[in-house]
């Protein structure tokens, strides 16, 4: 089987990156600099028309969104813990995962880019301050989930680095809420995982060819 990521550095592509690490599979990445626009080439449309990563290229077929990949990877490499073996749990883990999606990570990208929100001049403080709010709610939550366990579902699964990402992410945006503590351990916990390190080093190393974030 052949696999290939397509992934930016601070993007919600280190959620599969981590996925694949753990499952101790054979891969290669591919870095696209969306800041520079790689994801809207012909050639990478003609891959995925939805201009984003990540994608997984699964012996040269294209599967996108971050749900399907770690649903995907939990049939293809079952001994992995991608999804928990438990089948409560495991739709469980995928309603966080579709939480973090749509429900966490588009607050996210109002606060990354409030201009593709609203075009008025002046509109970017009032979007990022009720995107912020939502964050701060939706965290709040989060955090009550984490209150009494290390993961989730008490060992790591793919839901632990779609919730991680999001956290990280909103930290680089400049929105941190370290009022909540279970979630800010999590985080830490998370960095501790030889898979995380590993795409967090692959994620410097990306951002040093780049020249800059993503
Ligand atoms: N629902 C998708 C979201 C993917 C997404 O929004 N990716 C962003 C990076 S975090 C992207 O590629 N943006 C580039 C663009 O919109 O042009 C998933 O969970 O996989």
């Amino acid at each position: 089987m052949n696999l290939t990521l397509f992934y930016t550095p601070i993007a919600c592509s280190l959620v599969p990156l981590i996925s694949l690490h753990e499952s101790g599979a054979d891969f290669a990445v591919k870095p696209v600099n969306i800041l520079k626009g790689e994801q809207m080439t012909p050639e990478y449309l003609r891959m995925n028309p939805k201009h984003k990563v990540p994608v997984l290229l699964v012996d040269g077929k294209p599967l996108t969104e971050n749900v399907a990949i770690a649903l995907w990877m939990t049939r293809a490499f079952p001994k992995a813990g991608i999804l928990p073996t438990d089948s409560d749990a495991e739709v469980s883990a995928i309603s966080i995962m579709a939480w973090c999606a749509s429900g966490i990570h588009p607050n996210l990208t109002r606060i990354f880019r409030p201009r593709n929100i609203c075009e008025t001049p002046g509109s970017e403080d009032s979007i990022t301050h009720l995107a912020t709010k939502e964050l701060d709610y939706a965290f709040g939550i989060a955090n009550n989930m984490l209150a009494d366990r290390d993961y989730f579902f008490g060992t790591w699964c793919a839901a632990d680095s779609h919730f991680f990402w999001a956290w990280r992410r909103a930290i680089t945006l400049g929105v941190d809420f370290p009022k909540y503590r279970n979630c800010a351990a999590h985080s830490e916990r998370m960095q501790q995982r030889p898979a995380v390190k590993a795409a967090l080093d692959y994620e410097k190393q990306v951002l040093k060819e780049f020249g800059k974030g993503a």
